[in-house]
């Protein structure tokens, strides 16, 4: 008995490393924080998103979409100043954050664009947004509907 207790520590710890190499691994080196979306009126059928995405492992990873189930679009834009001098969002196709390095989406610079909105979500309320990750990994997190950022 006293030999079968003294083992249920080394299968959990076997199941942890089966676990981390399964294909979650990409996904389980990242870290997302600071992810909120912009509150906008019920009429709106768009907004925008933020969050910051540090890369914690040792290969760079690449997001290559980004979904959410209250919304039929959800694109990468960054902010870059066009010939005349105006800021102008554009579509991004995907995403590299180098091992120790992070990126970081806000506002004025790049942005989730969340377009057809099936409900607008109020002040308050978490939504989740799923980051398509290079390799079949996703990472989905809960963002806060917040007015403006703290
Ligand atoms: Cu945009």
């Amino acid at each position: 008995m006293r030999v079968l207790f003294c083992n249920v520590p080394t299968l959990k710890r076997l199941l942890a490393i089966v676990v981390l190499s399964a294909p979650g691994l990409a996904a389980a080196q990242l870290q997302l924080t600071d992810a909120w979306v912009r509150a906008v009126p019920p009429v709106s059928s768009g907004t925008a998103g933020y969050f910051v995405l540090q890369n914690n492992g040792t290969e760079p990873v690449t997001v290559t979409g980004v979904s959410a189930s209250f919304a039929h679009h959800v694109m990468m834009h960054s902010m870059a100043r066009n010939d005349d001098g105006l800021r102008q969002m554009q579509h991004v196709d995907d995403v590299t954050v180098a091992p120790g390095e992070e990126i970081a989406f806000v506002p004025g610079g790049m942005h989730l664009m969340i377009m057809g909105m099936d409900a607008v979500p109020s002040p308050g309320e978490r939504v989740e947004i799923c980051l398509q990750l290079k390799g079949g990994d996703q990472l989905c997190h809960d963002f806060e509907v917040r007015r403006e950022q703290p």
